[in-house]
């Protein structure tokens, strides 16, 4: 096909609707006309929906089957919307994240390339090399045996969690508030890997490779490949994971082997891993220059145009909170009802979580719970009076033990990245 593949099918038919159903159709779709799906188009539409189509016959042009848009179709996944389809990207609805640990269900996709075919565990291999003392290959059974094997819930969000609020708006994936979770992830730790392999002293970074392809298909061209400072690599609760909340790794979070790199930006998160190579500089792997998971070294205007020099890879990921009950529009006769939420601090914890309903005027203290373990995320929960009948926003501002809290607005910058806002809901009393 074309080199349209390389972009989704949403996208295509915002750029180009023609090309889209000439792909899709097998023509240029015409909407007075009906019947006229057949043949390759019926097969890539088939495809597409993963059955047979008994009234193809009757679908008009220009159309989106709905199990395409609507994320039900990606088998393991419950209840996520559908951002993109090619790569796949989709989130969750704030409401659906209620748990305390994320379900595997309702972990959210964020893939920047295609996905390996083959994710089973046997025969896996991770490779451990660059300036190592002793480039080491492991099977993930050798991983289980050769290390201490630890469950912990880590929080990963992705780098560009809220973009769609960005305005002027930032190109990429239109991520509401849903590239976020906290499974338990169980594995060995990142750090006695590195140690068995024996990390050299000019060591500065890692770089991460994972099994994935690059959209455009050309053989060793990796989609994404990321890394870290040593430093923060030797963290022991970084884990090299082949298990998520007790069960296998969900194909499209990484399966078989993936890192958790917790705190940082969910790129920093190798999935489908197959290979830690030490450096002695910053990694430059795709993903890790120019502006992308990188921002400005100051405060900029919104839309302002930055240089690329000015822009410094993202570290750890700022302080935020999520109201997940009650969901957004929600409606109630009663007075007084539950918020609650998570919260989470990137490298640091959350030290309170406020609730207000007279949008900023007066702010009440919630309950909040410790970390089951450093880089879960924790719960506030308290009840809000509600006075009288009408229209309410219930917002949510998280500080952190640095005192550092949640803005108002949004810190604007080019790509989008790190919107930590404050999360807000409306509720109705309707009597
Ligand atoms: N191999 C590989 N690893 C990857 C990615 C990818 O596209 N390929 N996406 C990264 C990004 S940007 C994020 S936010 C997290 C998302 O993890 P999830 O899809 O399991 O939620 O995976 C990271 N690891
Ligand atoms: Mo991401």
């Amino acid at each position: 096909m074309s080199q349209d593949t390389h972009i989704g099918l949403f996208e295509l038919y915002e750029a180009d609707p023609d090309r889209a159903d000439k792909l899709v159709f097998g023509r240029v779709a015409n909407p007075d006309r009906r019947g006229f799906l057949k043949g390759a188009g019926l097969t890539t539409m088939s495809a597409m929906v993963g059955a047979a189509i008994p009234f193809a016959a009757n679908i008009p042009a220009g159309f989106v089957p709905i199990a395409l848009a609507d994320a039900h179709a990606i088998e393991g996944k419950d209840g996520l919307t559908l951002l993109n389809d090619r790569p796949l990207n989709a989130e969750t609805p704030p409401h659906l994240l209620d748990d305390d640990i994320t379900p595997t269900t309702r972990h959210f996709i964020r893939n920047n390339g295609v996905p390996p075919e083959e994710t089973s565990a046997d025969g896996w291999k991770l490779t451990v090399d660059g300036l190592v003392n002793s480039p080491l290959e492991f099977t993930i059974a050798d991983l289980k045996s050769k290390f201490d094997v630890v469950t912990e819930a880590l929080t990963i969000e992705c780098g560009g969690n809220g973009r769609a609020f960005h305005d002027p708006p930032a190109r990429g994936n239109q991520w509401t508030y849903g590239a976020v979770a906290c499974s338990t992830w169980t594995g060995v730790r990142l750090a006695d890997v590195l140690k068995a392999a024996g990390v050299k002293d000019s060591v500065v970074y890692t770089a991460h490779v994972g099994a994935d392809t690059h959209l455009s298909g050309k053989a060793g061209k990796l989609a994404i490949s990321r890394g870290v400072p040593i430093e923060k690599a030797m963290n022991p609760h970084n884990l090299i994971a082949f298990e998520q909340n007790g069960g296998p790794i969900h194909a499209m979070n990484g399966a078989p082997l993936r890192l958790v790199v917790p705190g940082w930006p969910g790129s920093c998160s190798q999935k489908w891993l197959t290979r830690i190579w030490l450096r002695d500089q910053v990694h430059d792997g795709p993903k890790m220059t120019g502006t992308a998971y990188r921002v400005p070294n100051r405060p900029v205007e919104p839309g302002e145009k930055v240089d690329k020099k000015d822009f410094v890879i993202i570290h750890a990921m700022p302080v935020k909170s999520l109201i997940t009950s009650p969901e957004n529009g929600q409606q109630t006769t009663a007075g007084e009802f539950e918020v609650r939420g998570h919260a989470w601090a990137g490298d640091d914890r959350v030290a309170k979580v406020e609730v207000s309903r007279d949008f900023g005027a007066t702010w009440q203290s919630t309950d909040l719970t410790e970390p089951a373990n450093p880089y879960a995320w924790q719960h506030f929960k308290t009840t809000v009076m509600l006075p009288a009948a009408g229209y309410y926003e219930i917002w949510a501002r998280a500080t952190s033990d640095k005192g550092i809290a949640q803005p108002h607005a949004i810190a604007w910058n080019p790509k989008g990245y790190l919107n930590n806002s404050m999360h807000r809901v409306a509720v109705r009393r309707t009597a």
